[in-house]
This record gives structure tokens, sequence and C-alpha cells, in this order.
């Protein structure tokens, strides 16, 4: 199923007339504060979230998973699947592949169904805490860190050949997270399996083309649960600063621990330019995989305060964005739709901060100016003007209205029945 711009202009077209009244609204009062409207509308439009080919699908639990209709069943579906949600957003133009669940059968097939729906591919991700059938080695005892070197070098290769399959799409990053680590003290030596993993970045890096970046995630824990080899931002950081001018830190909201401040570690990684990408998600206690926004929009909005300095006041490379997410009990489109207008929410309130008086109201140590200047711009309804900038550039008012509306959900259901099943988690 394809949405096409007529769909959108015959939803959108009853809700024109109040979309405008309170856009009017809002720009009025955003003008009087000095704001410039029309460059506003540009940058959120500008902002474009990639989605994970392995959110289209319902990932469930280790206790069970309840598959929805009309699931992907395979990769072109999948970027079918991204299509509908950037036709209805216009957010959302690149995909980015889990590799080896998504690996294209023919590449100048998928590459034209991408391009036939307006989506690029982002980062390519590699995948070494899974066995695959008839794997040689077994990564139960760790991938890049494994004590044993054919293990590492299985690791390695595959990280090339995800490399090679990015090439061949024309992805620029290659995120890497390892599910390394120990569940127990004294299973491995900590020193032994950082260097290890240091070692296979380095002969992974060695094989990044120019104009790619390495993206290293870090977890505190899970799927181990006492040591992480790269635990934390620190860890990565270090890594990527060893490896080279190509290799960045990759942060995925979920992957703190409970009430860590993610705002000052995006603010560190942006000084030193070393942030590479972003993971965006929700949880409450650990890697939840939750909507995005959904469970603390306030640091959501502070992290993305951080983002809209660190643009201008620092020299880091544009980070990439993304969504990693996996859903158990929503719809994983309205689930990804909703995210998506999460983000270009906190964002849009991001740009809304005056820098200006923040700054001084800091030079002089005023506490309660500076805490009223980032809730003033928190506590607008930036929807009118996030919802003008998807419109104007073709996209949906409400997006996710448009996508029950539209009915989309039972087209597909109807289309690839009920009973499929997306690959992935
Ligand atoms: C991990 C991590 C990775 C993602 C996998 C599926 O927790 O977030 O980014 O690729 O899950
Ligand atoms: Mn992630
Ligand atoms: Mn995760």
């Amino acid at each position: 199923m394809k949405i096409s711009s007529d769909h959108i202009q015959d939803y959108n077209a009853p809700l024109e007339k109040e979309q405008k009244r309170q856009f009017d609204f809002l720009a009025e009062s955003l003008e009087k504060k000095g704001l410039n409207v029309p460059s506003l509308l540009q940058k959120i439009q500008d902002l474009q979230i990639a989605i994970p080919s392995w959110a289209l699908g319902t990932g469930g639990t280790r206790f069970g998973r309840f598959s929805g209709g009309g699931e992907p069943a395979t990769l072109t579906q999948k970027i079918q699947d991204v299509g509908i949600i950037h036709a209805l957003n216009k957010s959302s133009n690149a995909v980015s592949l889990h590799i080896p669940w998504d690996i294209p059968e023919d590449y100048e097939a998928i590459k034209a169904v991408a391009q036939s729906v307006g989506i690029g591919f982002d980062a390519v991700n590699s995948n070494t805490f899974q066995d695959q059938t008839g794997q040689s080695q077994s990564y139960k005892f760790g991938s890049l860190a494994n004590d044993t070197l054919a293990v590492r070098e299985l690791a390695v290769q595959h990280n090339l050949e995800v490399i090679e399959i990015g090439k061949k799409l024309g992805s620029k990053a290659l995120t890497v997270w390892l599910a390394d680590g120990s569940s127990f003290p004294g299973q491995n030596s900590f020193r032994k399996s950082l260097d290890n993993t240091f070692q296979s970045l380095r002969e992974i890096y060695k094989g990044l083309p120019e104009d790619w970046k390495m993206l290293v995630e870090y977890k505190p824990y899970e799927p181990n649960f006492y040591s992480t080899v790269i635990q934390d931002w620190g860890t990565s950081f270090l890594l990527a600063n060893k490896l080279g001018p190509k290799a960045f830190t990759l942060v995925d909201l979920g992957h703190h621990l409970p009430n860590t401040n993610i705002e000052q570690i995006v603010s560190t990684l942006m000084t030193e330019g070393k942030l590479g990408g972003f993971h965006f998600n929700d949880s409450k206690y650990g890697d939840d995989d939750l909507t995005v926004g959904s469970i603390k929009p306030y640091q959501l909005f502070l992290i993305f305060t951080e983002l809209v300095a660190g643009f201008t006041e620092t020299q880091n490379p544009n980070p990439a964005w993304m969504i990693d997410a996996s859903h158990n009990l929503k719809d994983p489109m309205e689930d990804l739709l909703q995210s998506v207008q999460a983000i270009k929410m906190s964002f849009t309130q991001a740009l809304l901060v005056d820098n200006e008086q923040l700054k001084s109201a800091q030079e002089n140590h005023d506490v309660a100016a500076a805490q009223e200047i980032l809730q003033d711009a928190f506590r607008t309804d930036v929807r009118p003007l996030v919802n003008e900038a998807i419109r104007q550039s073709g996209g949906a008012i409400n997006a996710l209205e448009a996508y029950r509306k539209l009915g989309i959900r039972e087209q597909l259901i109807k289309e690839r029945g009920s009973k499929t099943k997306a690959t992935g988690l």
C-alpha cells in the first residue's frame, strides 16, 4: 500500500482552517518574543529521524510475543512501512537495517523500492549478540571481546560484511552494539575483555570507508548482568578516541542506569566532537524501549536543549538520529509516529530557549530565572508549529489520526494477512 498526496490532502482539507487559526496565534506570540518563525519551520522540517527495520514488527518480551496483523514479512514490506510513515509525517526519510535480520537479496530491487517511497539508508547495524544457524563459532561467551581468537575473527568478519552491505545501499555509518560482558564475578578479566574489544574494533575500523563513521554504542547491563564491556559513555568515548576521527559515541536513551544525567553526557560528548548518533526511546527502569517522550518528556527536552546549543557552540558533526524501540502492545507504526512527533516537539521546545537570556541568568547566578527560561520553553504547546511544518512539507496535520482514518493497518492486514511475523527481536 502506498499513500498518495491526494490521500493526505483529503485528510487535511477539513482541518486546515483550525490548524491555521492555532498556528497564527502561536506564531504571533513567538514573534513577539523575537523568534523567527519561518526559520523555526525550516529547522523542524529538516530534522529527519531514521526508522530501524526491527521496529516495524511486534517485539514481545522474553515471556511472549503477541504478533499484530499485517506485519511486514520481508525487507521490501518493511521499507514500504517506513515509506508510509514518511508519507504521513515527512520526518522519517531513512531506514536503518540490522544485519543479518535484513540482508537484501536483490540490492537494485531494494534500492528501487526505497527510492519509490522517498527512503534512504541510514546506519547499518551489526549483530554479534545472536548465533546464526550454521555459524562456525558461538557468541555465547562474547564476540569482539571473546578470549578465543577464532570467535573474535568471526565477529570482526561479520562487521566487515555489514560494511560491504551498507556500501551497496548508500549507508554512511556502522553502528556496533556489543552484548559482550559477564554475568558473574570472576567470569572474565575486565582488562583482557576491553583490550580484545579495542583490537577487534581496530580491525573493523581499518575496513571503514573514508566517508563513513563508526558509532560505538554503550549499555550498562543486559543481556549480561554483572558487567558489560562497553558499559557507559566513558568507555565508548575512550574507544572512539583511540580508534580515530571516524569513530564516535552513540547515545541510546535506554542505555543508562536510572536517573543518569543524559543531557550532561550529550554536552560533554559534543564539546569533544564525539557525539555520533542517537537512539531514541524512553524508559522507566532499564532498556524498556518505550515510546519516546512517554515517560520523561522533560528529560528529552533538556537533552534537546543541549543538542541545539551544541549545534552552534561546538564543532560536533551532525549526529545520526534514529529511533530504537521494539513494541509489545501498540501497533508499531502508531508507536513510531508518536515517537517521531515527540522528538519533533522536544526539538522545537528546545529551539524556543532564549540562550542569551539563559547565559546572562547563569552569569548572574540567578538560579530561579534560569529555571524559568527553560520551563517557559518546555511549557509552550508547540503542536501547532510542528504540525504546520509537517503540513507545509506535504504531510498530515495529525499523522497518527490520518493513519487511523485512512485505515492503513486494516489495508495492510488485507494485503499481508493477520498472521505474518516480522524478522527481528
Ligand atoms: C540493543 C541496542 C541496539 C539494538 C539492539 C536490538 O539493546 O539498543 O542498538 O540494535 O538492542
Ligand atoms: Mn540502541
Ligand atoms: Mn537497547
